[in-house]
């Protein structure tokens, strides 16, 4: 009894000490690129549901925090993303390929 308390309790450390780990990453959507416009700095994204902006999944706009961001992209692109409403305007504040 004592015994598989001990481990219960080990085994709950061990998924606490896990868990932040899991949320770091949860915060991206995955989406895929389909028009780049440098000169604007701006991107159109396939993008599925985006929790923290209560948006459904949908194609839109999006300007992005950083111009450079867009250089390592291209239309079809499959990536995972960060975005912030922005006083109205949705930007992209992290992109990385998907793997
Ligand atoms: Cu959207």
């Amino acid at each position: 009894m004592i015994k598989s308390l001990a481990a219960t309790t080990f085994l709950a450390a061990l998924l606490a000490a896990l868990a932040p780990a899991a949320f770091a990453t949860s915060h991206l959507t995955d989406g895929e690129v389909r028009k780049i416009d440098k000169d604007a700095g701006k991107l159109t994204l396939r993008h599925a549901e985006i929790k923290s902006l209560d948006m459904p999944g949908m194609t839109m706009v999006f300007v992005v925090k950083d111009k450079a961001m867009l250089d390592k992209l291209q239309p079809g692109d499959k990536v995972r993303f960060a975005a912030i409403n922005d006083a109205g305007k949705y930007t992209v504040t992290e992109i990385e390929a998907a793997k």
